[in-house]
């Protein structure tokens, strides 16, 4: 394929992801993508690989290690927002996922369907664990310029700040990376996502470029600690009540995650 195909291939995939229900969509070099920040610290990192947000692995796969297709060369990243005012977006009903994950898989089902028949381009659609064979995805959006990586850990873009999830798709095919991009709210901003936070995650340095030879680190100076965060997701289960909702037989429970350092950001709220 010439350039300008790819060109216009590119240009024709973001299109279609966004009629399809995608607000933001990038792409990033799937080489560049296992040297990410993630992927260097994920083999560091204490107790990875078991345990906190980490399923049953039957690939054998260590932490940062993947299983895309050989032939996989970019990886397309979408974005759903997730409104303030669409808290049931995010929330569980029972061990049913939450709704705007199944819009965001659908556009990426959807897109796989399309690719393949369109241009012939092989695709593979990323599981949404790492250890199942998926990518960590904040680290794709920053490489897919659809955002940046905030303090409060999380990727905070230009138009939604943080209030958006995330889901992606290989292709076997080189297109131009879309990132990353030169944007970086929190220089000017008074860490709200951090003060907000129940459990004072932010409120220690636990991980030092200097032991794990990387600037990049969790809540990007090393200030994140994903089991103090975890502990806020084990309290939320536990408060979980159990409603009559549509489509469900049974009352079911709703489990609303902690979204605080999510919710803080002044980054993409409308201006009153
Ligand atoms: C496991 C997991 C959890 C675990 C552990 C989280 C963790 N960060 O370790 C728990 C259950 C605690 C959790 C909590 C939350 N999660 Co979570 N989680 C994941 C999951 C599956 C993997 C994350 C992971 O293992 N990261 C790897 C560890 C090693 O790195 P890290 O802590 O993220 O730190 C790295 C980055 O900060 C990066 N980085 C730092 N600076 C820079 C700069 C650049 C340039 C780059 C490229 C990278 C980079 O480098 C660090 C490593 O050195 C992802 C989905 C996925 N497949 O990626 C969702 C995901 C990250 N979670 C998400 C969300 C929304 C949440 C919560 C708000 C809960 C909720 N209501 O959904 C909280 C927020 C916590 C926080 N402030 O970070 C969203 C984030 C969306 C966004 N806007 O960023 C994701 C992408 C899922 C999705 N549906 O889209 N999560
Ligand atoms: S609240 Fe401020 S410091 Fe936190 S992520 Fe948003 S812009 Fe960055
Ligand atoms: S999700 Fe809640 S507990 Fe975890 S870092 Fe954000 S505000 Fe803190």
């Amino acid at each position: 394929m010439t350039n300008q195909d790819a060109l216009r291939v590119s240009s024709a995939m973001l299109s279609k992801a966004r009629k399809l229900g995608a607000d933001l969509v990038g792409f990033a070099a799937a080489a560049d993508l296992k040297k990410a920040p993630s992927f260097t610290f994920a083999p560091q990192m204490p107790g990875a690989g078991e345990g906190i947000g980490t399923r049953n692995n039957d690939l054998g796969l260590k932490p940062g290690e993947v299983s895309w297709p050989e032939t996989a060369k970019t990886v397309m990243v979408v974005a759903v927002h997730h409104p303030e005012d669409k808290p049931e977006m995010d929330w569980w009903f029972g061990r049913v996922d939450p709704p705007g994950n199944r819009v965001l898989a659908k556009v990426v089902g959807e897109l796989c369907s399309w690719i393949p028949d369109q241009f012939g381009i092989q695709v593979f659609h990323l599981p949404y664990h790492v250890e199942k064979g998926g990518t960590y995805l904040k680290d794709a959006a920053v490489l897919a310029a659809i955002g940046t990586v905030g303090k409060n850990n999380l990727l905070v873009t230009p138009e939604y700040g943080p209030r958006v999830r995330l889901r992606a798709l290989t292709l076997d095919i080189e297109l131009p990376s879309t990132g990353p991009l030169a944007f970086d709210p929190c220089k000017l901003c008074s860490e709200m996502c951090r003060k907000a936070c129940p459990q004072k995650v932010f409120d220690k340095k636990i991980y030092s470029a200097d032991d794990y030879g990387q600037n990049f680190l969790p809540g990007r100076e090393g200030v994140y600690s994903r089991p103090v965060c975890n502990r806020q997701m084990e309290a939320d289960n536990e408060v979980a009540q159990k409603h009559l909702v549509d489509g469900f037989e049974e009352p079911v429970k709703i489990i609303k995650y902690c979204r605080r350092c999510e919710l803080a950001c002044p980054v993409g709220k409308p201006f009153m």
